[in-house]
């Protein structure tokens, strides 16, 4: 038997996927490393559809039906250039490497560079909804070349998530890098909308006074609004779970430190490099960091706040309900700030990304997936073009009508000593793009007399100086 895919990397993502295929008909050519993982998951999954167990990387390639497709997901960095490395001289113009792991997606072009001069299709491929959305349909972000996709994009259509109109949750992102960046920023996103999530929930508990198990029911409320989206389902699901140990809620017997592998922070770091101000999403990925610093965090024990002044049951509903005007009006800011990322990365590296098709495959399947994306979507087929989502009628009549509560919970946030860096980088992020006149200006004054760095005159065309250190007058630069 020919398999019309191989995956190679066996742990729970790759394990998953190579069943996911399966069960939808394919065969498929397994392989791992270490040989113990590719027998188990014939033994305890073989029945599920045909696999074809490869022990060796030449059984494995010539188990393969051509032009090979053969996917990899192993841990990302070094491990993956190691199979790559094994696997490459074996293949043959036309085959495709398709890299599912978290890879860099300045790895993915250096790859793909590499395995083009060899006549082998590189297909960096973002992959999002964890181990149960690798085997129940994931959202699938692949790049590469449009002929893979064409070989590819049917099996992979087969296996993703279904958006709720039955559209598969995968398009090809673009050439090259285009899939893992558009993963980096799913995953940035995905970074803020926890934050935000988190600030909620800090403020409900520590300003409006709520239980965990109280919480848990507000989010449920607002699971069934705009708020929809799998991050707010599980948030209630973690704040009504109770520590069986302690009978305490989970959340409170949980260390405070959150961890993070990299794919937030890479957002951040790129979107420094393409000046693209992501200021939700680095505070998101600040907050971790500071949460982390168990040394700085010795501060808790001498630095004074305010004193508290809990609300009253009445006041604490009616908070509750501005919090969620301030959590949607972030969250419409940080996916502003996300699709202007790939927006400026799709500029960069000419990949021609279609945003609403990315909205589109985030609906279902990955992490972020709500029902927000499809208003995303229907924003972006309205008008392809759109330079924001704040620029969206929709969106900004929604934040209009946001704005007064987020301005409220920021200021009793503010009182009460609760940090709220995303809500606050967010309404920061408004109201500079609103803002008529920016300080701006005062910096580049300053910029010019320190270091006669000229400006630019709201009046007239050129570049100018000031005498800083002379008679004060103006020159032209
Ligand atoms: P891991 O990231 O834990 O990687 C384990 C796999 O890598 C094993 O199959 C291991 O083989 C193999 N491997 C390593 Br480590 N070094 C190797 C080498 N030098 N040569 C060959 N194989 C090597 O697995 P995972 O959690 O299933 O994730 C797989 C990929 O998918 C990662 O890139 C991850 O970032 C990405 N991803 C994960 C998730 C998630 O929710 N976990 C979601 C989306 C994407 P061995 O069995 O012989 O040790």
């Amino acid at each position: 038997t020919s398999a019309q895919i191989g995956v190679t990397g066996l742990a729970v993502m790759g394990r998953n996927l190579a069943r996911n295929f399966a069960r939808n008909g394919y065969t498929v050519a397994v392989h791992n490393r270490t040989v113990a993982r590719t027998r188990e998951l014939v033994e305890r999954f073989g029945d599920e559809g045909d696999f074809v167990a490869a022990e060796t990387a030449e059984e494995f390639v010539a188990a393969l039906e051509r032009p090979r497709r053969l996917v990899i997901m192993v841990k990302a960095g070094d491990p993956t250039d190691a199979v790559i490395k094994e696997f490459a001289p074996l293949l043959e113009p036309g085959d495709m490497i398709i890299d599912g792991g978290n890879a860099h997606f300045a790895d993915t072009r250096r790859r793909e560079r590499e395995l083009r001069e060899q006549g082998i299709h590189f297909v960096g491929t973002g992959i999002s909804g964890g181990e149960e959305g690798a085997l129940h349909g994931p959202s699938i972000m692949p790049g590469g070349s449009k002929e893979s996709y064409a070989s590819l994009g049917p099996m992979l259509e087969k296996i993703s998530a279904k958006a709720k109109d039955g559209s598969p949750c995968v398009t090809h992102v673009g050439p090259d890098g285009a899939g893992h960046f558009v993963k980096m920023v799913h995953n940035g996103i995905e970074y803020a909308d926890m934050q935000l999530i988190g600030e909620a929930y800090q403020l409900l508990r520590d300003v409006a006074g709520y239980s965990p198990a109280q919480i848990a029911d507000i989010f449920r409320t607002w699971n069934t609004g705009r708020l929809d989206s799998y991050l707010i389902e599980i948030t209630a699901e973690v704040l009504s779970h109770v520590d069986a140990a302690t009978g305490e809620p989970f959340v409170d017997v949980v260390t405070d430190q959150a961890e993070q592998k990299g794919t937030g922070r890479w957002t951040v770091q790129i979107a420094l490099d393409l000046g693209v101000p992501v200021s939700g999403i680095a505070e998101a990925v600040f907050a971790r960091s500071l949460s982390g610093h168990a040394a700085l965090r010795e501060a808790s024990r001498h630095l004074a706040g305010p004193r508290p002044s809990p609300l009253g049951e009445q006041e604490a509903a009616a908070f509750a309900d501005r919090v969620e005007q301030a959590l949607y009006a972030s969250k419409i800011v940080s996916y502003t700030q996300g699709f202007h990322e790939i927006a400026a990365g799709s500029e960069e590296y000419g990949w021609g990304i279609d945003q609403g098709a990315v909205s589109a495959i985030w609906r279902a399947g990955c992490i972020i997936r709500a029902a927000f994306l499809d208003r995303i979507r229907a924003a972006y087929a309205g008008r392809p073009d759109l330079p924001s989502l704040l620029s969206d009628e929709t969106f900004a009549r929604e934040i209009e009508a946001a704005q007064d509560d987020w301005r409220e919970v920021l200021a009793a946030a503010v009182r009460q000593g609760v940090p709220t860096p995303g809500f606050a980088a967010a309404l920061a992020y408004y109201d500079g793009l609103r803002a008529p006149r920016l300080p701006a200006a005062l910096t580049q004054g300053q910029r010019d007399f320190f270091g006669a760095h000229t400006y630019r005159r709201v009046d007239r065309e050129g570049t100018f100086h000031t005498l800083w250190g002379g008679d004060r007058s103006e020159v032209q630069a």
